[in-house]
């Protein structure tokens, strides 16, 4: 089998697409929590083309930098940790505190708007924010050069807004309200 970086690169894009976004491609519905079971995933794939083992998901699983995907305790099901858009998947991550601040990279097209508005979740189910400005920066840079803007998460969470933390790190929220947000001079 062909394991190249190439190969694992592929496939973890080809199971975000499934596991977040649209599981309808392969003739899925994620289940309420987001898992799928692996061996109707690898079949339905298969059939729909997109060649897939156990061993090249196992290898997709470990070898991702982000976590991008969890296995559940059992190993049979399989599910992404975050950034679904897919309607009603609801993790059921216990609410936590936050730090004092987290971070969130955005490019400048967006500012006015998040002035406005605030921070939205847009097509995702939640608003992402980062932990470290250098995460933050890698988020941002994915549309141009990235601004970094700095949230007031402990005022936030003093107000009654919640905070989630997903398996591989990412910081979620609903919504931040633009008075949390403080942008770059
Ligand atoms: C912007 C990747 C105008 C927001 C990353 C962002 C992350 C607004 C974009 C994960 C707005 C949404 C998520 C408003 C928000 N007006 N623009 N009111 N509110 N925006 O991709 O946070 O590699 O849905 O600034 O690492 O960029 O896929 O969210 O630019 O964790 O695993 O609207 O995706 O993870 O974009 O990225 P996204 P994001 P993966």
């Amino acid at each position: 089998m062909n394991k190249s970086p190439k190969s694992l690169t592929s496939t973890s894009k080809f199971l975000s697409l499934v596991l977040r976004h649209q599981p309808e491609v392969i003739g899925m519905q994620l289940d309420p929590e987001g898992w799928l079971p692996i061996d109707e995933l690898i079949a339905n794939a298969n059939r729909k083309g997109n060649e897939l083992s156990l061993e090249l998901l196992h290898d997709v699983v470990a070898s991702c930098e982000k976590k991008r995907f969890s296995l559940s305790d059992d190993g049979l099901k399989i599910r992404a940790n975050q950034g679904h858009s897919v309607p009603d998947v609801e993790l059921n991550l216990e609410p936590v505190t936050p730090p004092n601040q987290l971070f969130h990279g955005t490019v400048a097209a967006f500012i006015e708007s998040i002035r406005e508005q605030g921070l939205l979740k847009r097509s995702r189910n939640h608003v992402h924010l980062s932990a470290d400005i250098e995460t933050a920066k890698k988020v941002g840079a994915r549309r141009g050069k990235p601004l970094i803007l700095t949230i007031r998460t402990e005022a936030m969470h003093e107000s009654g807004l919640s905070f989630y933390l997903s398996a591989n790190g990412v910081w979620l929220t609903d919504a931040v309200p633009a008075q949390f947000i403080q942008f770059p001079d």
